[in-house]
C-alpha cells in the first residue's frame, strides 16, 4: 500500500490510517490566530447579513456545483484521511452536495409566521435574522459532510463559519474551504483553524461566537455545553450514540442481515449512528446470529481504495486499543482479529466483531467507537424496548418487523427514545432532509434538514400598530 505525495506544509502531521504514514504537514493555529479568525468573521458578518438570503444561496449553489465537479477527488481525500471505502467516501461528498441543494432551496424559504393579535389595528409577526459567527467543531469520521450540514445552512442564514476540524482530518477541511473560496466566499465568511483542544476552547469561550456547533464525544460535549451556556452563547451538540436495533419474530431476516451488517460494520464501526447493540427475539436469535457470523467472516477488510473492500482501517492505534480492551471482557466473540498487520504494521485493520452477551453489562451500555456489535436476546416486546432505551445516549434506532403494531409502538411515545427512529432501515446512513441528532447524552442538537436552520438564526417577534389608538395588551388601562 503506497500513499500519494502531497505538498509539504506546517508542523502538524497529517496521517493516513491506510498505512499510518504521513500525508503532509498542516500549520496549527495559535490562540491569537483563533481570535483573528473570529474577528475577521465578525467583520464579514456585518456585510453578509445584509445580502438577501437568495443571493447568499447563490454562493452555496456554486459551491455545490464545484463539489459535483470535484466529487471523485474529494472522495479520494476523504478515503485517504479518514480511511473510508470509496463508495462511502463518495457518499460523504454526495451528502455535502445534497445539503447544498437543500440550503439553496431554503434560502428562499426562511419563513416566519404572522400571528393573530388581540389588539385592533395591529399586526404581529416573527422575522428571522442572521445570528452571527458560527464555530463548527467536527470529528474525523465525517471529515467534510458534518461541516457542510452546518456551513451550507449557516451561509444561507447569513452567518460566517469558523471551522475547527479534527486534527486527524485537517487536509479534507482545507480542501473544502478552498473550494468554498473558489465558489466566491467573501473574505472572513469561511475559515479553518486547525489544532487541538486549546483551539477548540478558544472558540468555545470567545464572546463573539454566537453559536458553537460541536460533534464529538459526550465528554467533549460535557465540557463545551456549560462553557458556552455560561456566557449565554448558543450550542448545538451532536455527541454520538450507542444505537440499537430490535429484530422481532416477524422480521424479514434477509433485510435484517443486510441492514445490520452495513450499520454495524460499515465505516469500520466509526459512525455516530453505527449499530452497536442488536436485541433479537429468542425465536430467531440463533438463526440470525449464524447468518451474521457468515456475513462477518466474509467481509473484505483492507485498503479502502481497493475495489471490493467493504471495511477499511480504524483511524489509529488508540481506536484499536479501545476495540481490543472492550473485546477482552465480552462473553463470546465472533471476529475481532487484527488483519494485515504484516503488510501495514502502523495501520489498524480489524475484522468487525460480534460479541454475544447474556445481558446488557456496563460495557455494552457505553459507546465504544469501534466495529463491535453486542448481540442480546429478548423474550417480550416491553423487555426489548426497555433494553433498547437503557443506554445513556439517544441518537439512532431501528426495529426490524413486519408487524404493524410493533412498528408503530416503536415509533410511539412509549417506544424508542432516540432522535432518529427507523422501521426496517438500519440506524446509520440518514438522509440530509431530516433533522439529524438525538436526545439524552447525544446532546439534544439537531442539524441538517427539516427546520434545523432555526439554530443559525435569531427570532424577532415584531408588533406594528397601524391604528390611531394605543390599546394595551391584556386589556390593561394606563394613562
Ligand atoms: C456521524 O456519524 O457523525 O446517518 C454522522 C449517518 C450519516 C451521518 C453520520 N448521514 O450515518
Amino acid at each position: 500500500m503506497a500513499l500519494p505525495a502531497l505538498p509539504e506544509g506546517g508542523a502538524l502531521d497529517a496521517r493516513s490510517p491506510i498505512t499510518g504514514g504521513r500525508l503532509g504537514g498542516v500549520t496549527p493555529a495559535t490562540p491569537a490566530d483563533v481570535d483573528d479568525a473570529v474577528g475577521r468573521a465578525a467583520e464579514a458578518f456585518l456585510h453578509w447579513r445584509l445580502e438577501p438570503a437568495p443571493k447568499r444561496g447563490e454562493l452555496v449553489r456554486r459551491f455545490g456545483d464545484l463539489l459535483r465537479a470535484r466529487k471523485a477527488e474529494m472522495a479520494e481525500l476523504v478515503a485517504l484521511e479518514a480511511g473510508k471505502i470509496r463508495s462511502e467516501a463518495l457518499g460523504e461528498v454526495q451528502e455535502m452536495i445534497d445539503v447544498c441543494d437543500f440550503a439553496v432551496g431554503l434560502s428562499r424559504q426562511l419563513y416566519g409566521r404572522t400571528m393573530a393579535t388581540e389588539r385592533p389595528g395591529h399586526r404581529m409577526m416573527e422575522v428571522w435574522h442572521p445570528l452571527g459567527v458560527c464555530a463548527v467543531i467536527t470529528s474525523f469520521n465525517f471529515p467534510s459532510a458534518v461541516w457542510a450540514w452546518n456551513a451550507a445552512l449557516a451561509l444561507v442564514c447569513g452567518d460566517p463559519v469558523v471551522w475547527k476540524p479534527s486534527e486527524k482530518a485537517a487536509l479534507t477541511a482545507l480542501a473544502c474551504d478552498a473550494l468554498l473560496h473558489q465558489a466566491g466566499a467573501p473574505p472572513g465568511m469561511s475559515q479553518v483553524v486547525v489544532g487541538g483542544p486549546d483551539v477548540g476552547e478558544r472558540l468555545v469561550d470567545h464572546p463573539a461566537v454566537a453559536l458553537v456547533s460541536a460533534t464529538g464525544s459526550t465528554a467533549m460535549g460535557r465540557a463545551v455545553g456549560p462553557r458556552v451556556a455560561a456566557r449565554f452563547g448558543r450550542s448545538l451538540l451532536e455527541l454520538g450514540g450507542n444505537n440499537a436495533a430490535i429484530v422481532a419474530p416477524s422480521a424479514d431476516l434477509d433485510q435484517a442481515v443486510r441492514g445490520v451488517v452495513f450499520a454495524a460494520a460499515g465505516t469500520a464501526g466509526q459512525r455516530c449512528t453505527t449499530l452497536r447493540r442488536l436485541i433479537i427475539h429468542r425465536s430467531v436469535h440463533d438463526e440470525l446470529v449464524d447468518r451474521l457470523a457468515n456475513a462477518y467472516q466474509s467481509l473484505p477488510v483492507g485498503n479502502p481504495l481497493a475495489a471490493g473492500t467493504l471495511v477499511g482501517p480504524l483511524i489509529d492505534r488508540r481506536a484499536y486499543d479501545v476495540f481490543i480492551d472492550a473485546l477482552a471482557t465480552v462473553d463470546a466473540v465472533i471476529g475481532g482479529e487484527r488483519e494485515l498487520a504484516e503488510q501495514a504494521p502502523d495501520a489498524y485493520y480489524v475484522r468487525p466483531a460480534l460479541a454475544l452477551m447474556a445481558e446488557q453489562t456496563s460495557l455494552v451500555l457505553q459507546e465504544t467507537f469501534a466495529p463491535i456489535l453486542y448481540v442480546l436476546a429478548y423474550d417480550d416486546w416491553d423487555e426489548a424496548v426497555a433494553m433498547h432505551n437503557a443506554a445513556a445516549h439517544g441518537l439512532a434506532s431501528s426495529v426490524f418487523t413486519s408487524d404493524l403494531r410493533e412498528a408503530e409502538r416503536f415509533l410511539s411515545a412509549a417506544g424508542s427514545d432516540c432522535g432518529i427512529a427507523n422501521v426496517n432501515v438500519g440506524p446509520s446512513g440518514a438522509e440530509i432532509g431530516g433533522a439529524f441528532g438525538g436526545e439524552k447524552e447525544t446532546g439534544g442538537g439537531r442539524e441538517s434538514g427539516s427546520d434545523a436552520w432555526k439554530a443559525y438564526m435569531r427570532r424577532s417577534t415584531c408588533t406594528v400598530n397601524y391604528s390611531n389608538e394605543l390599546p394595551l395588551a391584556q386589556g390593561v388601562e394606563f394613562l
